[in-house]
């Protein structure tokens, strides 16, 4: 019987295997890989525009480095460019990457409104954009995603570190950064919004996310509110260094005013250390990775995430020592 079974199952397959012979000889071979065009896209096939917003803190150059050594690694071709805190260099950075026909544009905007029209000359062109850390006002239709902080619940976390500070209340500044920026925006709604009602902010100036910008506005608060002052909250680390060389020349010690910034780089870690600041709220500006991972996916065809908040914490000093040589910006 087994026997019988076993030349019945060669028999079939020998006819299979006849029937099947003339066809794989006459017919053209088929093609064992899918068409170009279908094939999967990697990094190898990416040029992506990023026309970077400044060079105007610390936060900046670790995100352009982010961007940098990511492409590096990955092979992407990066069109890196730096519109030095303007809005127009910025567009004019993004219509050039349009002309040469860039697959992807990740961009970081200065200012939150403005973009309607060079979105639309993106999407015309067919390349998708992704805003990078900061907010863009446009229609969400207008661009791929967004991938960043946010800054609302940045301004949280530095209310919160003051209601803290301050039990019984008290009067405090703030220099907050780039006017229209969405992070000086969100930072300074967020922090209205957590603010207990018995913490009041006597004034608030601009110091453009810069060391060199803070320290003068510091210096004309020291004059204007001299012995007024329990608290200082800046936007970023930056205009903290900036402000605390004024402090310091002012002949104000450590501690005795309660001061919180946002970033989380060396140098605010530097100033917990020293004493400055009682909190750093950290901001990430490593997002080179992540970007380049959408940007693929986008071409690639497959959706992606409209809105990606990157998960953040606050920093204190008392572990500050022991964080600062593992600190990567
Ligand atoms: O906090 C600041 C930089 O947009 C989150 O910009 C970023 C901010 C950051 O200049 O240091």
């Amino acid at each position: 019987m087994k026997l019988t079974k076993f030349f019945s199952v060669i028999m079939v397959l020998a006819f299979l295997l006849a029937a099947c012979a003339p066809a794989a000889t006459q017919a053209p071979a088929k093609a064992t890989t899918a068409p170009a065009s279908a094939a999967k896209k990697t990094y190898a096939d990416m040029t992506l525009c990023y026309p970077q917003l400044g060079a105007e803190s610390d936060w900046r150059t670790a995100n352009s480095a982010s961007f940098k050594e990511t492409a590096a690694k990955l092979g992407v071709k990066l069109v890196f460019s730096d519109a030095q805190q303007k809005q127009e260099n910025q567009i004019s950075a993004m219509r050039a990457c349009i002309q040469q026909g860039v697959n992807v544009i990740a961009l970081p905007p200065v200012v939150e409104t403005g973009w309607e029209a060079v979105l639309q000359e993106a999407k015309d062109a067919n390349i998708p954009v992704i805003v990078v850390d900061r907010s863009v006002s446009a229609d969400k239709s207008m661009y791929a995603s967004h991938i960043g902080s946010d800054m609302e619940i940045e301004g949280k976390r530095s209310a919160a570190e003051f209601n803290k500070l301050l039990p019984n209340g008290g009067n405090i500044l703030e220099l907050s950064g780039t006017t229209g920026s969405g992070a000086a925006v969100g930072r300074a709604k967020g922090f209205r919004e957590a603010l207990n009602a018995n913490i009041k902010i006597l004034d608030s100036q601009t110091g453009n996310f810069t060391r060199a910008e803070g320290k003068p506005v510091m210096e004309a608060f020291l004059k204007k509110y001299a012995g007024q002052i329990q608290g200082v909250f800046f936007h970023n680390d930056d205009m903290a260094i900036g402000a605390v060389e004024a402090i310091k020349a002012a002949g104000i010690k450590p501690g005795e005013f309660k001061m919180i910034s946002i970033d989380g780089t060396r140098g605010g870690f530097q100033l917990m250390i020293d004493g400055w600041l009682q909190a750093d709220v950290e901001c990430n500006p490593l997002l080179g990775p992540q970007v380049m991972d959408l940007a693929l996916k986008l071409m690639n065809g497959e959706t992606i995430v409209k809105e990606a908040l990157t998960d953040e914490s606050v920093y204190y000093p008392d572990k500050a020592a022991e964080l600062l040589p593992s600190r990567q910006y």
